[in-house]
C-alpha cells in the first residue's frame, strides 16, 4: 500500500476548512490547506446558512489543494447534520435555514398530532431536538413551499451535487433527519417510506441512499475551479460532522465515552446496536448512524457556542475582547462559581448569553458571575458538570462502565474544560485530535482508495499513533 492524498472539506457552525490528508498504512497527516468564517445571515424570513459564499471557499480550498497535488485521489465533504436546501431541478430555493432559527416551533406540535413524540422515537431513535430535519420539512410544507420542491439535500449532499451533478443522501447525515428506518442493528439502508406518508412529505425529496466510503460521482468541468479537479472522484465520508469525528477518537477501549466538543458537545458512546428502552427517550439521548453501522449513541450538550456567544455579545461593547485571555483569566479564578444547567433550552438561540445566565442564577438562587472571567469560568464549569452528567446517563443507558472519556474537537485544547471534565466525571480524560472530523474524512476515504485497511478500530490506531493524546486526571473534589 502506498501513501496517498486526500482533500477534505469540513465545514462545522462557525468556520469551514478544507485539509489535504496524506494517508498510508503508517502515515496520517493533515496539511491545511484554507480556512474561513462561516457566518450565517439574518434576513426577514429568518436566519439563514450563506450556502454560496461556502461552496466559494470550499472550491477556493480545493483548487488549492489540486495545485499542491495534482494527483487527489478523492473528495470527501462533511459539515454539521440536520439543515438542507430545497430544489426545484437544479434550482436552489432559498437559502437554508440555520438550524438555529426559531421557524419549527408549530413545526414540532404538528409533527407530533401525527406522530407522537414516543412512537417517533421508536421508529427512529432520535433524541427530541426542535430542529431536526423532520420539523423543519414541516415548517416548509406548513407554508406551502414543499409544492414545488423535488429534492430536499442536506448540507454536504447539496455541496457534492454542486460538485458531481449526483443528488444522493449519505447514510450517517440522513439519520439525523429523522426519516430513515431503524432496524435492530442500526440505520442507513432505507427511507421509512410510511413515516414520510404519514407526516404529508412528498417521497421524491428524498435521494437514494449511500453509505460512507462509496463514490457519489466524479467533479465536473463546470464544477471544477482548477485544472485537475475536474475528474476527481467525490466520495462519501460520514458526511455529518459528527459521525466522521468519532472515526477518529482514538478509543482502544470498549468502555470508553467521547464527548466531540465544539459548538455542540455530543456526548456518548458507540454501540452496535441502538438503544431504544424508555429510560433512553426520557433522558432524551439519540441513536444516530454511524460509520460502519455503528450507532452513535449520545446526547447534545451545548458546547462552546455559549463562550463563543458570550464573547459575541462583549465585542459589541469592546471590540478588544477575545476568548484565549478569557480562558486564562477564568483558571485563576478560585471562589465558587454558579454551576448552571448547560442543557436549558433558553441557550439554543443566538442573543445575549450572558444575560440569559444571569437570569438562570437568579431564578436558581445562585451567584450571578461578578465579571467576564467568572462568566467563562461559570460557563466551563457548567459544561464539565453536563458533560459528566450526560457520560454518566450514557453509561447507565448502555450498560458500558467507562473507564475513559475521550475529548476531540475544538474543545480538546480547552485545558480548563478537559480537567473540570475529568474532575466532575471522577474518570480520566484523554483530550485530542483537535481536527477529529477532518481526520474522520480523511479516513474514511484513505480506506476505500486502498491506502488504509481495516475496521474503525485499525482506523483509530492509526490515529493515536501518529497523535498522542494528552492525559487528564481527575482531582479530588
Ligand atoms: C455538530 C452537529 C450535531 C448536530 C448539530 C446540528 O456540528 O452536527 O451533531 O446535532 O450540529
Amino acid at each position: 500500500m502506498t501513501v496517498g492524498t486526500i482533500a477534505a472539506v469540513d465545514l462545522g457552525a462557525t468556520s469551514g476548512r478544507v485539509m489535504l490528508g496524506h494517508v498510508g498504512p503508517n502515515e496520517l497527516r493533515l496539511e491545511p490547506v484554507n480556512r474561513f468564517a462561516n457566518t450565517p445571515v439574518q434576513t426577514p424570513s429568518g436566519l439563514h446558512w450563506d450556502i454560496h459564499g461556502l461552496y466559494e471557499s470550499a472550491l477556493e480550498g480545493l483548487a488549492e489543494a489540486a495545485r499542491r497535488q495534482p494527483r487527489l485521489a478523492s473528495i470527501g465533504i462533511d459539515s454539521w447534520a440536520v439543515d438542507y436546501g430545497l430544489l426545484h431541478g437544479d434550482r436552489l430555493l432559498g437559502s437554508p435555514f440555520h438550524y438555529r432559527d426559531s421557524r419549527t416551533a408549530a413545526g414540532v406540535a404538528s409533527v407530533h398530532e401525527r406522530v407522537p413524540f414516543a412512537e417517533l422515537y421508536a421508529l427512529n431513535g432520535l433524541q427530541f431536538l426542535p430542529f431536526n430535519t423532520l420539523y423543519q420539512l414541516e415548517a416548509e410544507r406548513a407554508d406551502g413551499l414543499l409544492k414545488q420542491a423535488d429534492r430536499a439535500l442536506l448540507v454536504p449532499d447539496l455541496l457534492a451535487y454542486w460538485l458531481t451533478g449526483q443528488q444522493r443522501a449519505e447514510s450517517t447525515n440522513a439519520s439525523t433527519t429523522g426519516l430513515l428506518s431503524l432496524s435492530d442493528d442500526g440505520h442507513g439502508t432505507r427511507w421509512n417510506d410510511s413515516l414520510i406518508a404519514r407526516l404529508g412529505l412528498p417521497r421524491r425529496l428524498f435521494a437514494p441512499l449511500v453509505q460512507p466510503g462509496e463514490r457519489i460521482g466524479t467533479v465536473l468541468p463546470q464544477g471544477a475551479s482548477a485544472p485537475g479537479l475536474a475528474g476527481t472522484p467525490v466520495v462519501a465520508v460520514g458526511s455529518h460532522d459528527t459521525a466522521s469525528a468519532v472515526v477518529a477518537v482514538p478509543m482502544t477501549d470498549p468502555d470508553a465515552a467521547y464527548i466531540s466538543c465544539g459548538t455542540w458537545g455530543l456526548v456518548g458512546v458507540e454501540l452496535e446496536r441502538p438503544v431504544l428502552t424508555e429510560a433512553s427517550r426520557a433522558a432524551n439521548f439519540t441513536n444516530e448512524g454511524g460509520v460502519d453501522g455503528r450507532v452513535r449513541f449520545l446526547h447534545n450538550v451545548m458546547g462552546t457556542w455559549l463562550l463563543s456567544e458570550s464573547v459575541r455579545v462583549w465585542q459589541q461593547a469592546d471590540p478588544s475582547v477575545s476568548l484565549l485571555p478569557l480562558v486564562a483569566a477564568a483558571e485563576a479564578v478560585t471562589g465558587p462559581v454558579a454551576v448552571f444547567d448547560a442543557n436549558d433550552p433558553r441557550f439554543m438561540e443566538p442573543g445575549d448569553m450572558p444575560a440569559r445566565i444571569a437570569e438562570w442564577c437568579v431564578e436558581h438562587g445562585q451567584p450571578v458571575p461578578a465579571s467576564q472571567a467568572e462568566f467563562v469560568r461559570s460557563i466551563i464549569e457548567s459544561l464539565a458538570e453536563a458533560f459528566a452528567r450526560a457520560v454518566q446517563t450514557a453509561s447507565d443507558l448502555s450498560g458500558t462502565s467507562v473507564r475513559t472519556i475521550h475529548i476531540v474537537g475544538g474543545g480538546s485544547q480547552n485545558a480548563l474544560l478537559c480537567q473540570l471534565t475529568a474532575d466532575h466525571a471522577g474518570v480520566p480524560v484523554l483530550a485530542g485530535p483537535v481536527e477529529a472530523t477532518a481526520l474522520g474524512n480523511v479516513l474514511v476515504q484513505a480506506r476505500a482508495a486502498g491506502f488504509v485497511s481495516g475496521d474503525l478500530e485499525s482506523l483509530r490506531a492509526l490515529v493515536r499513533a501518529n497523535a498522542e493524546p494528552r492525559a487528564y486526571a481527575p482531582r479530588a473534589r
